[in-house]
């Protein structure tokens, strides 16, 4: 299946919330994004459907653009599976590393500010096709908070859940550990903002990015693979770019 022609379960997923709203995710969220309510969206169709067109080139074709009409800055699309998403800081932010660990941890953003932070730079890249090149993320390892944990023997995979409620991702062990796998804190060499994912994304540098799973609350080593979100829908579960979901170009990195 080529994922960018969709798939029936998104599609599905789509329709079904239409059903139940009597409108789309997206165009809920669209005005959202613009600073109206719910009331003011229904007294402003003309504005609804100026954004539409607009925007509208983005979402065609695209499987993950349930809410991927929104330009999120700098060349990104904003991506949510939800409509809404809490916001998270310093204060009640917290990240649980757990499953098949010696040492199941609990850390508080100032806790991952104070260990030790990579800096990765490289393209990118999103399944669907846009790209933003050369982009700086810095965070901790995520084989660092592998190794803090001290993981299991029998552990062979890492699944990643997120305080959105929804979105899930999941590496094996050997990906998790490599190098380029962050935890990431900052972006473009600013904190992570609430619409990227912040206070903390996973990044994960070589895949595709519905890999980076945003607002990351929680690791959880496994004994298997357990498909993400858009895996479970059709994507690749091993993203490499240029490698995976059909394509077979260089990779871009
Ligand atoms: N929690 C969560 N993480 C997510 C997604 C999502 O919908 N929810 N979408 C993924 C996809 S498909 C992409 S392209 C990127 C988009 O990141 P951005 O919103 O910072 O541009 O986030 C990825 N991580
Ligand atoms: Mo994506």
């Amino acid at each position: 299946m080529d994922p960018n022609t969709g798939d029936a379960d998104a599609d599905a997923d789509r329709a079904g919330d239409a059903d139940r709203t009597g409108a789309p995710v997206g165009r809920r969220l669209v005005l959202g994004m613009v600073g109206l309510g719910a009331g003011a969206m229904a007294a402003a169709p003309w504005l609804q459907a100026r954004l539409e067109t607009a925007l509208g080139a983005v979402a065609e074709n695209d499987p993950t653009g349930v809410t991927g009409y929104l330009p999120n800055g700098g060349g990104f699309r904003y991506y949510s599976v939800t409509s809404s998403v809490p916001h998270k800081d310093a204060g009640n932010y917290r990240l649980t590393v757990g499953g098949l660990v010696d040492r199941p941890t609990r850390y508080r953003l100032d806790d991952l500010r104070a260990l030790p932070q990579a800096r990765v730079v490289r393209d990118v890249q999103c399944v669907t096709g846009w790209r933003v090149r050369q982009t700086p993320f810095e965070g901790v390892r995520l084989s660092d908070l592998l190794d803090a944990a001290g993981v299991r023997r029998q552990a062979t995979a890492v699944r990643f859940t997120c305080f959105d409620g929804a979105y899930c991702e999941s590496l094996t062990l050997d990906q998790a550990r490599r190098k380029d796998v962050l935890v990431a804190l900052r972006m473009r060499d600013k904190p992570l903002g609430h619409s990227h994912g912040g206070p903390v994304r996973l990044y994960v540098a070589p895949m595709y990015f519905y890999k980076s799973a945003k607002w990351l609350s929680g690791i959880t080593l496994t004994d298997e693979v357990v498909p993400g979100y858009w895996e479970r829908r059709g994507y690749d579960v091993d993203a490499w770019v240029g490698r995976s979901n059909g394509r077979d170009d260089a990779p871009t990195v």
